[in-house]
């Protein structure tokens, strides 16, 4: 097989995002995350090591269904403290000029109107670099820090999503016509207002009249990431994601995920192939085997299960459960917070224990982990590109930078003796790179397309 594999880091704007404990590492900057510095350094590191984009998540609540209370998160920094996402991305942008910018952010809590020109600002800003991870959000606590008594209902969430999505495209593909802004200093004419149209769309969620207030950006709609798992989710990801975060957990499944929201793509009339894939991937990488295992046991001393489980699935306490109870008979027996919390450990005969013992090991959390030396790393990542169908990988950082730096140091050299890895950017938006030269706006069998109007 051939091709390049493409590479986002998965970050966050907050102290302990995936890897709990570690922060307390002393090669660790994660507590940096409140300077500057921080955030462009590690950009700057990601463009020299020609990485597509940094994938910055996002929760807008505490994790506080662990014992009870937000205690356990609050204490061991559970992506709390966290930062606003959308907020480091200009100052990234400004030391960088290929890498792209993977946001996260919830349509369950904010309008729409506002969202659309932070958007259009951050891809002007970027010069056509910036994504938008679509997401419902998950936590009790962020509904009530939006004036909610409860969290609504999960399909209702998404089918707010839609219309959010409909809204959105109305005002980046449709109320402004390209060729509206002129510029003409003589006639003074900056925009030419025949060419700018409200959307006056009226839904069941929503009441946006427009027009937009940005001017087009370069790729209007930015790329629109996405990681449902469920059915609807799924559904979601077929319409709209022009890149998934599959959350399957083998590669087996992870090939099904691929297959599965390809088809459900073409159903929806869109080439299955304008769809990426990245299944997040950890890696412990150095030049011995003797130095990874060193590595391995260093972080294992940092790692802290307490972390783990105060953010498992919204904070489940699986320690409440009896330890040889199967996971599928508590998911069977229902309940409100076993919805996400353990379902997708459901179906494989595991009982509570497997999942404790799991807990906190590093390697877990993901469905594609490699220790090992640079060759072993790059054949599983071409082993699992290759026979899965994914695009690439979301890389997961244990110590930031330390893990981003090993793999550009000692993982890309070898994927790039191997042509499975870019030797240099293209001048070109975050959505030429994924999905192929002169597309830096939607493809026509996008449902957002359908918004833009015919000259
Ligand atoms: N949810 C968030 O609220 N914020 C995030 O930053 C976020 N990042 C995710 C990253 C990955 C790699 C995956 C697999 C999921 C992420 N999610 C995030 C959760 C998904 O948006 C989604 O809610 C979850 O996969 C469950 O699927 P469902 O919404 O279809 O039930």
């Amino acid at each position: 097989m051939s091709g390049i594999i493409h590479f986002n880091l998965f970050e966050m704007n907050c102290v302990g995002h995936i890897q709990h404990g570690l922060w307390t590492h002393p090669a660790n900057n994660r507590h940096r995350y409140t300077d500057l510095d921080y955030w462009t350094d590690l950009a700057k590191l990601l463009e020299r090591g020609l990485f597509d984009a940094v994938f910055l998540a996002d929760v807008v609540g505490a994790y506080d269904r662990f014992r009870g209370g937000p205690e356990t998160a609050i204490r061991e920094a559970v992506q709390i403290p966290a930062n606003d996402p959308l907020l480091v991305v200009p100052a990234m942008a400004a030391v960088t000029r290929h890498l792209g910018f993977a946001v996260t952010f919830s349509t369950t809590y904010e309008p729409p109107f506002a969202h659309a020109r932070r958007m259009s600002t951050l891809d002007h800003l970027t010069k056509g670099r910036v994504a938008w991870n679509v997401v419902t959000s998950y936590l009790r606590s962020a509904a009530r820090n939006f004036g909610l008594d409860d969290e609504i209902e999960h399909d209702r969430r998404y089918e707010i999503a839609e219309e959010y999505l409909e809204v959105l495209y109305k005002l980046w593909e449709g109320s402004w016509e390209d060729g509206a802004v002129l510029r003409d200093r003589d006639r003074h004419v900056y925009t030419d207002p025949a060419k700018v149209h409200p959307i006056d769309h009226v839904g069941k969620h929503f009441r946006v009249a427009g027009p937009h207030l940005s001017e087009p950006s370069p790729q209007r709609t930015p790329v629109i990431y996405q990681a449902g798992n469920s059915e609807r989710g799924k559904e979601f990801a077929a319409r709209h994601a022009e890149a998934v975060f599959t959350g399957a957990f083998s590669l087996e499944a992870v090939r099904e995920d691929i297959a599965d929201t390809r088809r459900r793509a073409a159903a929806y009339g869109r080439n299955p192939e304008h769809i990426t894939f990245f299944p997040s991937a950890s890696v412990i990488v150095a030049r011995t085997q003797f130095e990874v295992d060193a590595k391995l046991a260093d972080l294992q001393r940092h790692i802290r299960p307490e972390g783990f489980l105060a953010q498992r699935g919204s904070g489940i306490d699986l320690a409440a459960y009896d330890p040889g109870e199967l996971i599928d008979d508590i998911v069977a027996r229902g309940g409100d917070f076993t919805e996400r919390a353990i379902r997708p450990l459901a179906g494989r005969g595991l009982r509570v224990r497997d999942v404790l013992d799991s807990v906190g090991r590093v390697g877990q959390g993901g469905p594609f982990f490699v220790a090992g030396t640079p060759e072993r790393v790059a054949d599983e990542i071409e082993r699992w590109a290759d026979e899965t169908g994914a695009t690439g990988f979301n890389l997961m950082q244990y110590l930031s930078p330390g893990t981003a730096e090993d793999f550009i140091e000692l993982v890309v050299p070898e994927l790039q003796r191997r042509g499975r890895y870019r030797t240099s950017y293209e001048d070109s938006t975050l959505r030429e790179r994924l999905l192929g030269p002169g597309v830096h706006r939607l493809p026509a069998t996008h449902p957002g397309a359908a918004h833009r109007r015919q000259p």
